[in-house]
């Protein structure tokens, strides 16, 4: 009888020890967490047509910590069967929005990738189909979507964000790191740009608006911006 009570104040004092230990553990995660920005954020961008491409489309990005979880854009109204470069622009310098014809410096009455980038950045992801997805790989036309018909739909997983020179960190030439970037992505800064437009309509991408800003071996018409939305 004795023996019996000791057992049952041993099973209480074990149980209320163990509640004090896994209450304290439970409350120090939490603040734990709370010292970090959010780990995960979806955000959605409504892309609408720049250069007068007739574009339109949604894109849709669940960032986690330094990397882009998972990403999908589904585009109609493009240049059919052609490549469209597509990347997540951000600068801290940026207005991170999506620029007007007011950006038109050369009164050409096109706007060209350059200059848009005071509206939305350099890039800092490049929304390949396969293989490396940095800035590096902001023009090779042979790893973007090809539009069929004037439509895709493009979804990748586990696109790592790094760390990319000239996004304003502390000046306009300044790098951010991958977190900086990511972090201000989380919170609605990053811009969805899709390029390419056939301005002639002439079913391909050709010199009759001159070559690439970016490169002199393209045409303009393959660079262009054709869409653009924010993530937000
Ligand atoms: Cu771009």
């Amino acid at each position: 009888m004795k023996r019996h009570s000791i057992g049952i104040l041993g099973v209480s004092t074990v149980a209320l020890f163990a509640a004090a230990v896994l209450g304290s553990g439970a409350a120090q995660a939490q603040t734990t967490q709370l010292e970090r920005t959010p780990k995960t954020v979806t955000l959605t961008a409504n892309l609408a047509e720049l250069n007068g491409s007739g574009a339109s489309g949604t894109a849709t990005a669940t960032v986690r910590n330094q990397k882009i979880k998972h990403i999908e854009v589904h585009a109609s109204g493009l240049t059919p069967d052609a490549p469209h470069a597509q990347h997540i622009h951000y600068g801290n310098q940026a207005l991170n929005e999506c620029p007007t014809i007011a950006l038109d410096r050369n009164g050409d009455g096109r706007l060209n990738t350059v200059e848009g980038i005071p509206a939305y950045g350099p890039v800092v992801v490049s929304l390949t189909t396969t293989g490396d997805t940095s800035p590096a790989s902001f023009l090779d036309v042979t790893r973007f979507p090809v539009s069929e018909s004037g439509s895709y739909h493009y979804s990748r997983d586990n696109l790592h964000i790094t760390k990319v020179a000239g996004t304003g960190y502390p000046g306009p030439s300044g790098t951010g790191t991958a977190k900086e970037i990511a972090d201000s992505i989380r919170e609605g800064e990053g811009v969805v740009v899709i390029h390419g437009v056939d301005y002639n309509g002439n079913g391909e991408y050709d010199f009759s608006r001159g070559a690439s800003e970016l490169d002199p071996n393209l045409p303009a018409e393959a660079t262009d911006p054709a869409a653009c939305g924010i993530l937000e």
